[in-house]
């Protein structure tokens, strides 16, 4: 009897335990499906999120309007040999040659409203038109190498940029590029953490 009672407590847990991770597993599944990195999205769609111009705003002295013209009076370097790395791995994009202008240059010419010299507690959100979104510290731009790695491009190959453009955010030296390459960008935004 009592090795009975064993057997089907025994048998219970285990398929409980079975169940639990069966479930974890679908949501793990569904999740995946929906942070994929190919979401395909048809020609007519994808042309509803070019954005022509990107507004600098925020903790600004001078709110921005910019647009490839106006990068392009600035000062332009050529990056070579960029790749965008997914999160998982998977190669996304290789640029032989990409122009575009450092995100530096452009929070220089807007001028960031520093009170004080302690007054350096910025974060800055590179948005585009579907809210997809990357971040950056004041630090990381203008007191670490990144801010030398840190571009608005508007140029691919030679070419300017159609399907995901106007625009691109990019930082060349993060591991995994993916993630901080923000096209149909839309808004540099600067905000003080409070
Ligand atoms: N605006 C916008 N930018 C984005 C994304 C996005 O969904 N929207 N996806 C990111 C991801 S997850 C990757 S890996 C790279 C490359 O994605 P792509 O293959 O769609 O170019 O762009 C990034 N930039
Ligand atoms: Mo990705």
């Amino acid at each position: 009897m009592k090795k009975k009672t064993i057997i089907i407590t025994a048998i219970t847990i285990a398929f409980t335990f079975n169940m639990c991770n069966f479930s974890e597993k679908k949501q793990k599944k569904m999740q995946d499906k929906n942070d994929a990195c190919i979401v395909p999205i048809n020609k007519e769609d994808s042309a509803k999120y070019i954005s022509k111009k990107i507004e600098i705003i925020g903790e600004v002295e001078k709110s921005l309007i910019l647009t490839v013209d106006s990068l392009i009076k600035m000062n332009v370097t050529t990056i070579e040999n960029f790749k965008v790395v997914c999160q998982s791995g998977a190669n996304m994009k290789e640029n032989k040659s990409c122009k575009g202008v450092l995100l530096k240059d452009i929070l220089n010419k807007a001028k960031i409203k520093q009170h004080t010299h302690k007054d350096r507690n910025f974060y800055i959100v590179a948005r585009a038109t579907d809210n997809y979104k990357a971040t950056f510290s004041w630090a990381e731009i203008f007191n670490n190498p990144t801010g030398e790695n840190v571009y608005v491009i508007f140029e691919e190959n030679g070419n300017p940029i159609k399907a995901q453009g106007d625009m691109i955010l990019i930082c060349t030296n993060d591991i995994k590029t993916g993630p901080r390459h923000v096209y149909w960008l839309k808004s540099i935004e600067v905000n003080r953490v409070d």
